[in-house]
């Protein structure tokens, strides 16, 4: 039996190794910005939307590059520990969040497995009130996962992988609007049989933060800190396949979108299939809706991309790809 807890841990490179972990060494692109011409703060968008200083470029890396894509193999069984912690987190500098996590981060783990793989969810109640955590995809309707889970007590989660595609995770004790609102969320990839072409992956996961309790976000952010990625563009070689896993979690707006700039991609909608939907610049999401998209940077430089419901850019979303 293997110990497999998802993203964060043992992964070492992305898909079929065309992308080291380590790979994003510091350079002069993971400086924080400058101000640039018509440009007012370094995110190029609000005042209060940066990272806390004490991030560094790698800091998302566990829930921004996914763990590597693995052949299927019969009888494996990915053991993954999931535990609820109702905690603040710092989700921009300076402000806080009173979160509830899955594993301390707002989204939880990152977790990856193989069609067909048996999952095995050790989940643990660490928190004051009733949670649990109910996958979407496939599985026996007594693995749903919706039943509360008292505080203090566990419980294991099997079901097979599948069908291929890219999933969300959340709590689904009620009232289910709150936990979900307060970070009870994450994904999972599922890789078809043959895997996907290699590529470089990238897993982003739209999130919005009621920080004042109004019942409106007043910050939001790919991956769970504001600005992160205005401050720290994506780095991706001129060229070469890059596939991104993008979900929206966000509560409180009917709907999101992710927009690319000076590029169009493909779109599959959910991943559970091998042909693209559409090929486009701007693709929406309503809460829990996902896709995984790809495309090419084809020449150097800085490719913005951000919601394009703007208020959520102007408040922590946006972010670049750099092209190298
Ligand atoms: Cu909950």
């Amino acid at each position: 039996m293997r110990l497999f807890l998802g993203g964060g841990v043992a992964a070492s490179t992305g898909l079929a190794g065309t992308r080291a972990r380590g790979e994003r060494a510091p350079d002069a692109s993971d400086a924080p910005m400058q101000p640039m011409p018509g440009f007012v703060v370094q995110s190029g968008y609000g005042g209060d939307a940066d990272p806390p200083d004490r991030l560094g470029a790698n800091a998302l890396d566990p829930l921004l590059i996914p763990p590597p894509a693995e052949p299927p193999e019969p009888g494996r069984v990915r053991e993954v520990s999931i535990w609820v912690n109702e905690r603040p987190i710092e989700v921009a500098g300076g402000r806080q969040f009173a979160a509830w996590t899955y594993n301390d981060t707002v989204p939880g783990p990152l977790i990856r497995a193989t069609e067909g793989d048996e999952l095995a969810i050790h989940f643990q109640n660490r928190g004051m009130h009733p949670h649990n955590v109910h996958f979407h995809g496939r599985h026996a309707v007594s693995q749903d996962g919706w039943q509360p889970i008292p505080s203090g007590e566990s419980e294991t989660y099997r079901f097979r992988a599948g069908p291929a595609g890219f999933h969300p995770y959340h709590c689904h004790a009620l009232p289910v609007s709150q936990h979900i609102a307060k970070g009870l969320y994450g994904a999972l990839i599922v890789d078809p049989p043959a895997l996907r072409p290699a590529a470089h992956e990238f897993s982003l996961v739209l999130c919005g933060f009621d920080l004042d309790g109004d019942g409106k976000n007043e910050l939001y952010a790919w991956n769970g800190i504001a600005g992160f990625f205005a401050r720290f563009p994506i780095k991706v070689p001129v060229g070469e396949l890059v596939r991104l896993y993008l979900l929206n979690m966000v509560s409180g707006d009917p709907v999101a979108s992710f927009h690319l700039h000076a590029e169009t991609f493909d779109v599959y909608r959910t991943g559970t299939r091998l042909e693209p939907d559409e090929h486009t610049d701007v693709v929406s999401l309503a809460q829990a809706e996902r896709v995984i998209i790809e495309f090419r940077l084809p020449e150097r430089g800085r490719y913005m991309f951000h919601p394009h419901q703007v208020h959520m850019a102007e408040r922590g979303a946006m972010g670049w790809f750099s092209a190298i």
